[in-house]
């Protein structure tokens, strides 16, 4: 190091800092996120895209290739394990080849027909008994995959004023969970997903982090809050839900994605970045005071436009960059400034962290870990993305569903 600048001397520190960080970040790619997924209107079908389980593992293993961030992959039961438990040793069979372990386990209770009126919410007792089933089955998948997570979206609602009773339907709701949590093993967990309207379009049954809250602390011990980030008003301040489930200790993990409207599963910081930033910031200050914090971070978008590897490649590339930023604040100087109300200087030193161009620090550290130093570069050479458009093209189902 002979002739090192003071300049080179603090790079070398902030790689001290910077790559334990970068080492430890992970999130997890979904299964659908490779898949043709369309809106309510129909889908524009990729060459590219996975329609098969296997297609699924080896495309998040070229994620994972290319960015060292993504060794799990979420997937949705009835869409990638359509017989259920019979499809475990397959599945295990290519967790085995691609070198990506299965991820949270999402039970399906919205495309069967007779959940028109809803799943464990509906009416009929020996539906919500169908429904029920179906979330004791996906807790013996997640078993035998060895997933620790259940991440259970409810879409059950109403769309008119006076059609169903909200009351009734909660109380069939804590029942419905309390009934799967005594289903779970040690050390799985129930996260309970919210959102405000959709499919139903006068009332969820789940619509807002208050409600779930609720039914994971009615569910039992081992089941927590999940945030989907386009899961929200437009205007909510989403860090403050996120900063209340750390307190009450339910926080237990996040689909990220980004919107402008509604839940338009756009990726993740395309939109507000800054909004991503402050989310990792309550995390991240909550673990620096010492706080347990045990949060699954997980990414739920379709790409319907953008090439999806390159979507994908892209949003976790974003991902890193952002934690890294927010990891980089200085915590210890925001706090002093905060207890004495220093206002511009405190937030100030958010915007520091948030303006950082972390770029050259996170390509040192793909540099230094053997990772290719611009992963979408690197994909666009590797040739993946035509292969897999030759080999699969045609092979996609069209039709007007979501996935
Ligand atoms: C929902 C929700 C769920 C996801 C489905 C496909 O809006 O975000 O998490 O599994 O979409
Ligand atoms: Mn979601
Ligand atoms: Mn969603």
């Amino acid at each position: 190091m002979k002739g090192m600048t003071n300049m080179a001397g603090s790079q070398i520190d902030m790689a001290d800092r910077a790559f334990p960080i970068l080492d430890a970040f992970q999130i997890e790619i979904p299964s659908w996120g490779f898949a043709n997924t369309g809106t309510r209107f129909g889908k524009f079908v990729q060459a590219g895209a996975a329609s098969t389980i296997e297609e699924k593992f080896s495309d998040a293993a070229e994620v994972h290739r290319l960015t060292g961030s993504t060794p799990t992959m979420a997937l949705h039961v009835l869409w990638d394990l359509p017989n259920g438990l019979p499809d475990v040793p397959k599945v295990k069979e290519l967790e085995e080849r691609y070198g990506i372990r299965s991820g949270s386990i999402n039970p399906n209770l919205f495309q069967d027909q007779e959940y028109k009126f809803g799943s464990l919410c509906n009416p009929s007792a020996e539906i919500r008994g169908r429904a029920v089933q179906h979330m004791v089955d996906s807790i013996s998948i997640a078993g035998e995959l060895k997933s620790r997570d259940i991440s259970l979206w409810l879409p059950d609602g109403s769309n008119y004023p006076g059609t169903q009773s909200i009351r009734k339907r909660v109380g069939w709701l804590e029942e419905a969970l309390q009934e799967s949590h005594r289903h779970m093993a040690p050390g799985q967990r129930l996260l309970v997903e919210y959102k405000p309207f959709e499919p139903a379009f006068y009332h969820t049954d789940i619509a807002d982090w208050g409600m779930a809250l609720h039914l994971a602390q009615a569910a039992g011990p081992q089941a927590k809050v999940l945030v989907d980030t386009g899961h929200h008003y437009a205007a909510q301040n989403i860090e403050q839900i996120v900063a209340w489930l750390i307190h009450t200790g339910m926080l237990g993990g996040f689909h990220f994605n980004d919107r402008r409207y509604a839940d338009d599963d756009l990726t993740l910081g395309s939109i507000d970045p800054y909004q991503v930033f402050r989310i990792f910031h309550e995390i991240l200050t909550a673990g620096a005071e010492g706080l347990e914090l045990d949060v699954a971070f997980m990414i739920d978008q379709s790409h319907n436009m953008k090439g999806k590897m390159e979507a994908m490649v892209q949003t976790v590339v974003s991902a890193q960059e952002l934690w890294l930023k927010a990891a980089l604040v200085d915590r210890d100087a925001l706090a002093a400034l905060q207890d004495s109300c220093e206002l511009v200087r405190a937030e100030e030193t958010l915007r520091d962290a948030f303006w950082r161009d972390v770029r050259p620090l996170v390509a040192a550290w793909r540099e230094s870990r053997g990772l290719p130093v611009d992963p979408l570069q690197a994909l666009r050479e590797s040739g993946y993305v035509e292969k897999i458009s030759k080999e699969r093209a045609g092979k996609q189902p069209t039709g007007g569903s979501y996935a």
